[in-house]
């Protein structure tokens, strides 16, 4: 059982002990009723105070259970509350440090709640596409009113206790220990003649509910876009303006209806998935961990000063090196611009900027980084570079440094082979702009030392990236699969799309940008670097050649004014181009394929599948440990769409059959080899099975 029972002097305690945040599992559940009816039953309890174990009073249902039969299985959260609701003896709640959810709800059917300052208290549901479901939408705006109770269901935010002081939904709010006061609160109401309070009896009062939730309904429908979820939130709070058990029934079939939807369990493989990826599988959590206080940057670009910014944020000091005076003057002022940018936009004081920017020395000599605890290279993409750093690293370095590359395609294990401590070597492949993406791709190298993968896993938390191991290959997780990815876009266009069609088709199935538009941001020019450069090492590799021609027209993206599109003086809004057309049917043309009518659907399947199958295969070679990974890589790096849950949870949720299928059509097509595919896909897709299980 996850909840404890004791007494103590007449006071009947339930402990909620489910670690790690008291999710409220089908045996914690029973064993609140369990507690209950003892305390009921023994004349000696004259009240009863629920409580949490540990870090949390209660993060909610747990969310583990979601889709299982524990789920659903009696004694279910309304039947819990039910129980406490009905109790002839008081029941208060102390809440401390985390009340969220179901934890929440249960709170609210208590008949008082005692808590400690600076508790969050939170209905996050909407987070993972749904809506509180054990009583929230309709016993919150009881409490706190209709208008700040639909902002917190909505917005799903945490709030300190402390802001709820004078609502009713705390009695008491008190400093330091939250137990021995809500048991002296007990007895002092036990000692009080009842009936003890329901928050289901109480009204809500608006003086223009009406008008009120229209306008809700509205701003809510602008941003939700592809979520439902935000929508069914305001339904369900403005039930709690009927009669109470009328609104719980509505609330259920709106929770009912939310939590089988995709959306819903998109959000909750990411919430799993972000947790996930911070687990190696043969690294374990007690994994000892170097010290990170100073941090070395090589080379004060555009990579570089992101990077940097990073740790400044992060209050970690950081010494960058430059090859020349110049450089480095330049990388600094970049730094202090951005900052400058961000005090302007109110996003952060002067004094911080200040700070910041204090934290911050420069230097031309390898010397003056002798002493940091973590390096990170970001000079300029090409081994021999990197040979000459790392060798200069490994001269300098102090023992136990952690030498970092930001390499995005290159051999790990190859510039960890300049030194003579390849353990200390890994790479730290950050996404551009490096102080705004959330995603850090963590090369492991073969021999890389498992404390230097879990410290840059830690330093990952600190400066709040999301972090995914992968093992060495060729662009690593994320570019290898946009290779796939972009060819697949470039063979479109051979066979009779044009940019702005396939551009459109994929967003509108969510991606930030597609793939042309994406080209111009980026610039063309990088891409036909790597081609080149692939042409050499890997001679086989086919693509279109369309965006080679595009580049031998100087048409580099917008930083040329002109990419796959046109751009105009500050708008960054692509206008196609007709000579640009013009080339594209031209090259089918020459090719001798008669271009034809393409569907979105198609456009879409192809892009998608790609990733999909790229991804399979690096599931199968161990370079990512698991499917949410390549997700986690794609959610917050290549701007796939969140509420499809990234590209491996969206082709279970489309069935690996089927995905299949679509496959084994395309390779009868237009260059049908790239459509060759995993072997896992075919092992999963014949057992019934997804990547997810
Ligand atoms: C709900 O309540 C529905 C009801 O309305 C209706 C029912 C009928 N369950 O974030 P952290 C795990 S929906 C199970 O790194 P922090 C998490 O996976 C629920 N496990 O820590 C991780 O595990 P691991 C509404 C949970 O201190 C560990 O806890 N509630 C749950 O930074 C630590 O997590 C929410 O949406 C859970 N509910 O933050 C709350 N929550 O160590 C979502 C967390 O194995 N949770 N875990 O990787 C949070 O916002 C944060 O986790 C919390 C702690 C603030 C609680």
């Amino acid at each position: 059982m996850t909840a404890q029972y004791q007494v103590q002097d007449g006071i009947a305690v339930i402990t909620l002990d489910n670690p790690p945040v008291n999710g409220l599992g089908h045996s914690t559940r029973l064993g609140i009723v369990e507690g209950m009816t003892r305390a009921l039953d023994d004349a000696a309890v004259k009240a009863v105070v629920i409580t949490g174990a540990g870090k949390a009073f209660s993060g909610g249902a747990d969310i583990r259970e979601f889709n299982t039969p524990k789920a659903t299985q009696e004694p279910t959260l309304h039947s819990v509350i039910k129980v406490i609701e009905n109790s002839t003896k008081p029941v208060v709640a102390a809440v401390h440090s985390v009340a969220m959810g179901g934890g929440l709800e249960l709170a609210l059917g208590c008949n008082y709640r005692v808590a400690s300052k600076g508790a969050q208290i939170a209905l996050p549901e909407v987070k993972l596409g749904i809506l509180p479901g054990a009583g929230g939408t309709q016993r919150l705006p009881r409490v706190i009113g209709l208008e700040a109770a639909l902002n917190m269901i909505v917005t799903g935010n945490p709030v300190p206790s402390e802001k709820f002081a004078g609502t009713k939904l705390f009695d008491e709010i008190v400093d330091g220990d939250v137990l021995p006061a809500a048991i002296a609160f007990a007895r002092n109401a036990a000692s009080a003649s009842g009936p003890h309070p329901k928050v289901r009896d109480l009204k809500v009062r608006h003086e223009n509910a009406e008008g009120f939730l229209a306008f809700a309904k509205n701003t809510v429908a602008a941003v939700a876009k592809n979520f439902p979820a935000p929508g069914k939130c305001v339904e369900a709070v403005a039930a709690s303006l009927k009669p109470f058990d009328e609104g719980l029934r509505l609330e259920r079939e709106g929770f009912m209806f939310l939590v089988n939807t995709p959306e819903s369990r998109a959000l909750r493989h990411a919430f799993f998935g972000e947790r996930a990826a911070s687990k190696i599988p043969d690294v374990p959590s007690d994994t000892p961990t170097r010290k990170i206080e100073k941090v070395a940057v090589i080379g004060a670009g555009t990579m570089g000063g992101g990077i940097s910014m990073n740790f400044l944020n992060a209050g970690i000091p950081v010494i960058v090196l430059e090859t020349k005076q110049e450089a480095l003057e330049r990388g600094v002022a970049t730094i202090r611009r951005n900052y400058e940018n961000s005090a302007k936009k109110g996003k952060l004081t002067q004094e911080k900027v200040e700070q910041r920017m204090g934290l911050l020395s420069t230097t031309l000599s390898y010397d003056d980084i002798k002493d940091a605890d973590l390096i990170i290279e970001a000079v300029f993409e090409e081994m021999g570079v990197k040979e000459t750093v790392f060798k200069k690293l490994d001269e300098v370095a102090k023992p136990g440094a952690i030498l970092a590359s930001n390499t995005s395609t290159l051999d790990v294990n190859k510039i960890a082979s300049f030194t003579k401590r390849p353990q200390d070597v890994v790479g730290m492949h950050f996404f551009s702009p490096a102080n705004v993406m959330k995603l850090l791709e963590v090369v492991r190298g073969d021999k890389t030392g498992k404390d230097v993968l879990a410290t840059v896993m830690q330093v990952a938390k600190k400066i709040k990236k999301t972090a995914v191991v992968s093992g060495v290959c060729d662009g690593f997780i994320g570019n290898r699969m946009i290779e796939q990815y972009s060819r697949q876009a470039g063979y479109l266009l051979d066979e009779g799309a044009l940019p702005e069609q396939v551009d459109k088709a994929i967003e509108k199935f969510g991606f930030a940008m597609g793939p042309f538009r994406m080209g111009d941001l980026a610039g063309n020019d990088i891409g036909w670097a790597i081609r080149k450069r692939r042409a050499v090492e890997k001679p086989d590799i086919q693509y279109s050649k369309t965006a080679d021609l595009l580049c031998e027209m100087g048409r580099f993206g917008q930083k040329t004014g002109a990419g796959w599109y046109d751009y105009k003086p500050g708008d960054r809004k692509p206008y196609p181009n007709p000579q640009v057309n013009e080339m594209i049917v031209q090259h089918s043309k020459d090719l001798g394929i008669t271009r034809r009518k393409i569907s979105d659907e198609e456009i879409v399947e192809r892009l998608v599948y790609a990733l999909v199958n790229e991804g399979a295969k690096i599931l199968e070679e161990g370079i990512a440990s698991k499917a949410s990974d390549i997700d986690m890589v794609y959610l917050t790096g290549y701007g796939f769409p969140l509420h499809r849950g990234g590209p491996m949870l969206y082709a279970d949720q489309v069935g690996l059959f089927n995905v299949l299928q679509a496959m084994q059509r395309y390779a009868k097509g237009y260059h049908g080899e790239a459509w060759e595919p995993a072997p896992l896909i075919k092992k999963l897709a014949a057992e019934g099975k997804g990547f997810n299980g």
